[in-house]
């Protein structure tokens, strides 16, 4: 009995061992203790059964919690040994882990996506296409004059004597014209570029999208309904539209639209979003004009239409309060994920 005490107390200074251990010391120490065959406390644990039972009790518990011990220490050990690699190279693979940036969709995306959305539930079709034009597709099948000042050099990127980067996405709907018979609903997203200053309100490269209808029989009414419904969806149901005339050389009439002011809801006074008036002009529209459509081979007896364009970067700005345009252009993560939509 004392033999086996004494047993106890001398296994128990081998614990000590254990923390400071290397990996071989520490497998031959574990067989030396806890073997099957021949460890010391499984020895001294096979020997309990000769004990006189009053005894017995208290050395067998006393064996087994420094068992418990023992597996603790050894798996403590064991642990600390296999992370000792990943501390040398300053490396604590128990940190817990930083959150994946797993990156979004840029606000003007997900503001052009929602309004081909919106055209798509009304029967338009989205379409793209080239950013290099000619003065052909640009300006003069739009009916721009030969003199117009966006045909100056000032004013567009020249790539060549003929070519240049597209001052609007308009070039794309006579791309559709030319190759498609009427009915035609096309929405046309897309980047665009002018000889603009990069300021809170101007960027020399910008996002359009622009929308064209023609059949036959579509008329005024048509256009204005087309343009609103739009704006109701886009924005609230309840939202108040207003058309106020206007003039570009592709349609005839032409007209502004405005829609009451998101940020102020109409009130105006001390808004700076809409300078006090209470509305913000969203986009420019009119009817096809008609030699926009024979200069596309289409028959304008037959076929009229109506064509819009809007510039999504400032319906973006309106709808969100956002002061500066060029914060979409600087791929600042702090501005850019307060929109962050899904992964696409
Ligand atoms: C064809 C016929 C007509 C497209 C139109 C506008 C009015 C317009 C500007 C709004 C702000 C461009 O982004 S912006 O700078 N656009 O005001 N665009 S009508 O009319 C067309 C286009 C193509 C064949």
């Amino acid at each position: 009995m004392r033999d086996l005490l004494a047993a106890l107390s001398e296994l128990r200074e081998r614990l000590k061992e254990i923390p400071q251990a290397d990996e071989r010391r520490l497998q031959d120490l574990k067989t030396e203790v806890l073997g099957r065959k021949a460890g010391a406390l499984t020895e001294l644990l096979t020997t309990l059964p000769q004990l006189e039972p009053a005894s017995r009790k208290a050395v067998g518990a006393a064996a087994n919690a420094l068992k418990r011990e023992f597996e603790a220490a050894f798996e403590a050990r064991e642990r600390e040994l296999k992370r000792a690699p990943d501390r040398a190279a300053g490396l604590d693979l128990t940190m817990p882990g930083r959150a994946q940036w797993r990156g979004g969709l840029h606000l003007v995306t997900q503001v052009v996506d929602e309004i081909c959305e919106i055209f798509r539930e009304l029967g338009f079709t989205r379409a793209v296409g080239p950013e290099i034009e000619t003065e052909r597709y640009n300006f003069y099948a739009l009916n721009f004059p030969r003199d117009h000042p966006a045909l100056d050099a000032q004013d567009s990127f020249y790539l060549g004597e003929d070519l240049l980067l597209r001052t609007h996405t308009s070039p794309v709907q006579i791309r559709t014209l030319e190759r498609y018979p009427p009915p035609i609903r096309v929405v046309i997203p897309g980047l665009v570029y002018r000889r603009d200053p990069f300021d809170a309100s101007h960027s020399p490269v910008f996002e359009q999208l622009e929308g064209l209808a023609v059949d036959e029989g579509i008329t005024f009414v048509d256009f204005k309904a087309t343009l609103a419904a739009f704006a109701r969806r886009f924005f609230t149901a309840d939202t108040r539209v207003r058309f106020r005339p206007s003039f570009f050389p592709f349609t005839e009439p032409s007209a502004e639209m405005d829609v009451q002011c998101q940020i102020c809801g109409g009130a105006g006074a001390g808004c700076p979003t809409c300078k006090q008036t209470g509305w913000m002009e969203i986009l420019g529209s009119g009817m096809v004009h008609p030699a926009v459509l024979e200069n596309c081979g289409v028959d304008s007896d037959r076929y009229t239409g109506f064509a819009w364009g809007m510039g999504p970067e400032r319906i973006a700005m309106s709808r969100h309060g956002i002061p500066d345009i060029r914060l979409f252009f600087e791929s600042d993560v702090r501005f850019l994920a307060q929109f962050a939509g899904g992964v696409r």
